[in-house]
């Protein structure tokens, strides 16, 4: 199993569930800045020149919370809850949610003081945020009021959606995020910094990287 990624939110939600799981995966980094991601060999995996992408045998999946759902399928992981109707739909309403509402709201945020320092691609840029921020108090206000009495998002333990809802907000103090009002979602958001898959997902070999030509499994 190959799973190609860069260091930001989208795959670490996968690399942290591949930790968790113990999953033995080829991780390659894609040399985003140098290309990767454009390259055809790579569009030809996941025509979105996005990251992650996981290829496993003639399984192409492209999509994070497919992916990690993917993955538990495989090692039997109720993670996703393959065999439970009910707590799928409790599930995906929360990848939903972070899909359609959440992830746009802290994405701004995160891209501003995470990604560009990743990526050096300048400092933050604070114009805009002000603007931004009374829709994710917003938000914020509806995952506290969920987490009140509760560990975690859905199903009464860990789930994709957890890693799916925490892959921006876990940077909350260095981007800038109003959540110390939310004292039920930074208890969550510490919670799962206690786990060292999601603490430190990145790959320690990094030896295996992609700049232009990835040979499909
Ligand atoms: N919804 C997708 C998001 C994929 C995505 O936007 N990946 C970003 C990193 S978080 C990426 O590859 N960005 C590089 C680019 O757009 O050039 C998922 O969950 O997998």
């Amino acid at each position: 199993m190959k799973i190609y990624w860069i260091r930001a939110q989208a795959p670490r939600r996968v690399l942290a569930l591949l930790k968790y799981l113990g999953i033995d995966a080829d991780c390659i980094e894609v040399e985003a800045k140098q290309g990767g991601l454009r390259a055809p060999e790579y569009l030809a995996l996941n025509p979105n020149g996005k990251a992650p992408t996981l290829v496993d045998g003639d399984v192409v999946l492209w999509e994070s919370s497919a992916i990690n759902a993917y993955l538990c399928i495989k090692q039997g992981s109720d993670m996703w809850p393959a065999h439970n109707p009910a707590e799928q739909v409790e599930v995906i309403r929360w990848l939903s949610w972070n899909d359609n509402h959440w992830a746009r709201a802290v994405g701004p945020f995160y891209f501003e003081f995470v990604v560009k320092a990743t990526f050096q691609i300048g400092p933050p840029d604070r114009t805009g945020l002000a603007a931004a921020t009374p829709e994710l108090k917003k938000l914020a206000a509806v995952l506290d009021g969920h987490l009140e009495g509760r560990d975690f998002v859905a199903c009464g333990r860990l789930t994709i959606a957890d890693f799916q809802l925490a892959a921006m907000a876990c940077d909350w103090r260095q981007s800038e995020m109003p959540f110390a009002e939310f004292p039920n979602i930074v208890r969550w958001l510490d919670r799962l910094h206690r786990i060292p898959a999601w603490a430190d997902p990145w790959p320690v070999n990094t030896k295996q990287k992609h700049v232009a030509a990835p040979s499909v499994a």
